[in-house]
């Protein structure tokens, strides 16, 4: 993992401009698109079946967000899914309250049988869902296990070839064979809705300009959890509705040195 090409993926994103593509859901379209803008990158949700692939393949990562999903939204994630497999842009999955309802985790298993998805994000009950182990989940938040989360990752990068990265107080980001733990972050990102969502898209990002690897998600990751550091400790005293806008405000703003100094990292 080499930290300064990880810090300056941030200035490649600025560069560039990638265009993501989302699938996403009714709660949080209006804050990735504009926390995807604020970062650098450009957003497009698009999910009628009709015309997802056609998106797709104008795009440089597919993001797949499984948290209002209905038929016609699965349909589409295929759809779009199979473009970007034949493009061979990155493909992100955030399988959203799977293991709250049957029709959550049958679909999601089987998006991952159709669409090669490189990055899955999700919190520990969503992962452990995904992969048949039972993990508490109330609606889409994760619930308590006595589990061990790095173990979980780990089996469930195995599984499903892909590299996971399940968030949370720590986040662990794996691809079955190397694990990174990455520390930063804020308690206040559980208290804005779509935080999780948000950070998928970023991954997507990243990974656009990083290629898919361990490097990317690291970076992705990392930034994301400073700009919320430096968010909380400018709205201190505030509420989550001044830290949702200043989080996006230092999405824009924030630096590779800051990225460098700041990051909270190990390889395990
Ligand atoms: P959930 O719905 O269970 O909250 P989620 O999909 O919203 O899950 P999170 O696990 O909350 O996703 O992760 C979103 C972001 O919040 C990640 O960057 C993660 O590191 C950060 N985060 C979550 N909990 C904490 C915490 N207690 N302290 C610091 N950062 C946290
Ligand atoms: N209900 C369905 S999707 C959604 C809610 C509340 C948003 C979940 O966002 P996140 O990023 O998992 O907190
Ligand atoms: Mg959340
Ligand atoms: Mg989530």
């Amino acid at each position: 993992m080499n930290k300064e090409i990880s810090s300056k993926l941030i200035n490649k994103i600025r560069e560039n401009k990638p265009l993501i593509h989302n699938i996403t859901n009714i709660v949080v379209a209006n804050f990735t698109a504009n926390g995807l803008l604020a970062l650098g990158a450009k957003p497009v949700m698009a999910s009628a079946p009709e015309e997802v692939a056609e998106m797709t393949k104008a795009a440089n990562a597919l993001v797949l967000n499984m948290g209002t999903l209905n038929r016609e939204h699965l349909k589409a994630m295929i759809n779009s899914g199979k473009a970007a497999n034949e493009k061979g842009i990155p493909v992100v999955v955030d399988p959203v309250g799977v293991g709250a309802t049957q029709f959550r985790t049958e679909s999601a298993q089987q998006l991952l049988r159709e669409v090669k998805v490189n990055f899955i994000r999700g919190n520990a009950a969503e992962i452990a869902n995904l992969i048949g182990q039972a993990w508490e989940i109330r609606g889409v938040e994760t619930g308590k296990s006595g589990g061990n989360i790095i173990d979980l990752a780990r089996f469930a990068a195995q599984k499903l070839q892909a590299t996971v990265i399940v968030t949370g107080k720590e986040d662990t980001i794996t691809d079955g064979a190397t694990t990174f733990l990455v520390r930063n972050g804020h308690p206040l990102l559980t208290k804005v809705t779509g935080t999780g969502c948000l950070l998928s898209a970023v991954i997507g990002a990243f990974a656009s300009v990083g290629g898919v690897s361990l490097q990317a998600a690291v970076a992705a990751l990392t930034t994301y959890g400073i700009a919320a550091e430096i968010a909380a400790a400018k709205t201190a005293e505030l509420g989550p509705g001044s830290f949702q806008i200043e989080f996006i405000n230092q999405l824009a703003l924030i630096s590779p040195t800051q990225i460098e100094q700041n990051s909270q990292f190990e390889r395990l």
